[in-house]
């Protein structure tokens, strides 16, 4: 029905691809391993998916990312001493896990920036 289906359904705020590295689990530092990726922001998540097969304005939950990021208490903030690359995101999620999210386009990386952003800004007033 299509009450069920809702159920199953997310809306994409924004979709793309990205560079990605993740340089700390739970806190500990982690090597960097730069790769492209391709990111779905929908709902209170951030998911990394190998390929851009997720491309439209819905993204059923059964579509399993490579990895997930609550994005609840979550920090960001542009990278400033993490890299040598250029428009640099850095953002960290309440369990202490960090990402560096890049593109060399400016404009793209600003776009994120700010969609990231406002997803964690109205998680915080909820
Ligand atoms: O912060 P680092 O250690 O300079 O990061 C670089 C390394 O991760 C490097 O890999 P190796 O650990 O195999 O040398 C990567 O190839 C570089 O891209 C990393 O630096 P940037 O500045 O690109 O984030």
């Amino acid at each position: 029905s299509p009450s069920d289906n809702a159920e199953l359904l997310h809306m994409v705020e924004k979709s793309g691809q990205l560079n990605k590295t993740k340089i700390a689990e739970g806190g500990r530092k982690l090597r960097k391993c730069w790769a492209s990726s391709w990111l779905v922001l929908a709902g209170n998540s951030l998911m990394f998916y190998k390929d851009p097969k997720v491309t439209a304005a819905w993204t059923p939950s059964g579509s399993r990312p490579e990895s997930s990021v609550d994005l609840r208490g979550a920090r960001i903030e542009w990278a400033r001493d993490l890299s040598s690359k250029r428009n640099v995101i850095h953002f960290r999620t309440v369990t202490g896990n960090e990402y560096l999210l890049q593109s060399d386009n400016e404009a793209v990386s600003q776009d994120w920036y700010q969609a990231i952003k406002g997803v964690i800004h109205r998680l915080d007033q909820e």
